[in-house]
């Protein structure tokens, strides 16, 4: 009975026309359930005479069956190759398509952000980040901001629906619940900044819903406004790459830091279409700042009688377009692919202290 078996599986796989349809084939007969496999298995249950002439036969069978679908196989493969060459032809004429590193550009925000961390990693600064969508709790009430204050209002924020409880959930409308979290989970001295998106209801020629801001923290035993100052004037130096700048810092309220301050800049606006920094006598308003609120370290699980904090805040967006020259905030987000390869950077020229922030 195997005889013709044998010569009925290896004519089959002579005739078999491709790779797919010699594999069922094999599956068919040496697979798990396959003819030949159900066959050996039958060797167990017969007496011992019978087993001697039957199992060298049956095992012949499947080396033979087994080389013979090795044997097609690479005569199928060989043939296949054959074809894809007699049909495919490459044009090695045709121009090269430049790669995506050097087609692709970076966005102005992104560049920004990384001369950013940047200049504050040289400092010794860690970056943090943490959720877009924060609860209540982590965006005002560990802030200081108390329940029904008018300054929750002022952030124009975007919730979500509630959930079961009740309980809506905000998208963030500034970096510094990161700060809340780093606190509950690193010890002191806690050096960080915050680069990232945020959230508010604004949308006009100056202001889009989403934004982006850096935030920094620094907390420790001995944390004061004279490292403050020269955190924030040594970061001015080098975002705006100039080698004296002078710097004012006005009283100001938030209710996250006490004594809050709003720092300007000094800057030229007598050329028409252009501000530059560090020179004139004209002030700009860039940043917010002031020592972490005794509530805001007490939130963060820190004993404001062992720890102290300064923190601060900047918009990334209109410093972007101060520093590279655009003039429409909304242009950022416009997706338009000649704006990008105007104001894009490459990807390659990576924002760094030694070799240029902005080439
Ligand atoms: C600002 C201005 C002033 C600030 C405070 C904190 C925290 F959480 F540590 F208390 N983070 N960021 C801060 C302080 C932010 O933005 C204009």
């Amino acid at each position: 009975m195997s005889e013709t078996l044998e010569t009925e599986v290896l004519a089959a796989i002579e005739a078999a026309g491709d790779e797919a349809s010699l594999e069922a084939i094999r599956v068919a007969e040496l697979g798990k359930k396959g003819r030949i496999s159900e066959m050996m298995k039958g060797l167990g249950k017969m007496s011992p005479e019978e087993r001697k002439t039957e199992g060298p036969r049956l095992n012949g069978l499947r080396d033979r069956v087994q080389s013979a679908i090795t044997e097609r196989r690479e005569v199928l493969a060989d043939a296949a190759i054959a074809a894809r060459l007699a049909t495919e032809t490459v044009d090695v004429t045709l121009p090269v398509r430049s790669s995506p590193a050097a087609r692709g550009r970076i966005h102005p925000i992104s560049q920004v952000i990384d001369e950013i961390t940047a200049i504050y990693a040289d400092m010794g600064f860690a970056i943090a980040e943490g959720p877009d969508i924060e609860t209540d709790y982590y965006n005002f009430t560990a802030l200081n901001f108390p329940e029904g204050h008018p300054a929750r209002e002022m952030h124009d924020t975007f919730f979500l629906q509630p959930d079961e409880s009740g309980a809506r959930k905000v998208l963030r409308t500034h970096t510094s619940p990161v700060q809340i979290r780093t606190m509950e989970t690193q010890k002191p001295p806690i050096r960080i900044i915050i680069p990232g998106k945020t959230y508010r209801q604004d949308s006009d020629a100056t202001h889009s819903p989403m934004f982006h801001q850096v935030e920094g923290l620094v907390v420790d035993k001995s944390a004061n406004i004279g490292n403050l100052k020269w955190v924030l004037e040594e970061f001015c130096k080098a975002f705006f790459e100039v080698d004296s700048l002078k710097m004012r810092f006005r009283p100001s309220f938030f209710p996250f830091t006490e004594p809050s301050m709003e720092v300007d800049i000094q800057c030229d606006r007598s050329r028409p279409g252009e501000v530059r920094f560090g020179e004139g006598d004209d002030w700009m308003e860039i940043l917010g700042c002031g020592m972490v609120h005794p509530n805001v370290l007490r939130a963060g699980g820190l004993d404001p009688d062992v720890y102290q904090g300064f923190a601060w805040g900047m918009g990334i967006d209109r410093i972007a377009m101060l520093k590279y020259g655009m003039p429409d905030l909304r242009a950022f987000f416009d997706a338009d692919i000649r704006w990008i390869e105007h104001y894009g950077f490459r990807p390659l020229d990576m924002p760094t202290l030694f070799g240029g922030l902005s080439q």
